[in-house]
């Protein structure tokens, strides 16, 4: 909304995972945004899981179908594994968003690790590892080892340069309250 207000030619990406549907605020977001078309891309990680539930239990939507109840465009990719795949549709949401509307994409992925944390969850038995077996064997930074090692000192750049500026920024003050809101 505040791009929007001040002219600016920036668009807002947010990313959640399926179980975050369900809660009340993605739904008055979507309504938000719809209704006064602010440039975001919403992206869902979808595992179809939350937390330790599967989808079926839970929802009585496909996601990419409610949205469009709101008037906001969907668009779903099913090979959530390849990143080329992803950036493509990423960067065809985000022409449309840059376009003037909202839109929702949904990536289908799985998630390796418990829901929170860096252990594995299979004990307790509501999953399998071979499930997510499945996933692995198509996971280019596994299947190929050599393009990982390619992209891993870039990427450990990236993210210690990420920790080191969250590390040496002060605190936001009272004062920062509005900025970049109006
Ligand atoms: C702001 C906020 N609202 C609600 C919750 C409660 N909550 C904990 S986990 C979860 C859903 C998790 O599902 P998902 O986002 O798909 O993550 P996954 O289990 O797939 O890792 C929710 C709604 C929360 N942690 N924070
Ligand atoms: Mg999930």
């Amino acid at each position: 909304m505040s791009f929007k207000r001040r002219g600016l030619s920036r668009i807002a990406v947010t990313v959640f995972g399926d179980g975050a549907t369900e809660e009340g605020v993605y739904h008055e977001s979507l309504n938000f945004a719809a209704l006064n078309k602010t440039p975001v891309l919403f992206v869902c990680e979808d595992n179809g899981l939350a937390v330790h539930s599967f989808r079926k239990v839970r929802q009585n939507y496909r996601l990419h179908e409610h949205a469009a109840t709101y008037g906001v465009t969907s668009m779903r990719v099913e090979e959530g594994w390849d990143p080329l795949i992803v950036r493509e549709a990423t960067l065809k949401a985000a022409a449309k968003v840059r376009a003037g509307e909202p839109v929702l994409l949904e990536i289908a992925t799985a998630r390796y690790k418990e829901h929170v944390g860096v252990g594995e969850d299979f004990h307790f038995k509501y999953r399998t590892s071979e499930a997510v077996d499945v996933w692995k064997r198509r996971d280019p930074l596994i299947v190929d080892a050599q393009l990982a090692e390619t992209l891993r000192p870039e990427l450990e750049r990236e993210i210690d340069a990420a920790v080191a500026f969250a590390e040496k920024s002060p605190a936001p003050g009272r004062d920062e309250l509005l900025t970049d809101i109006i």
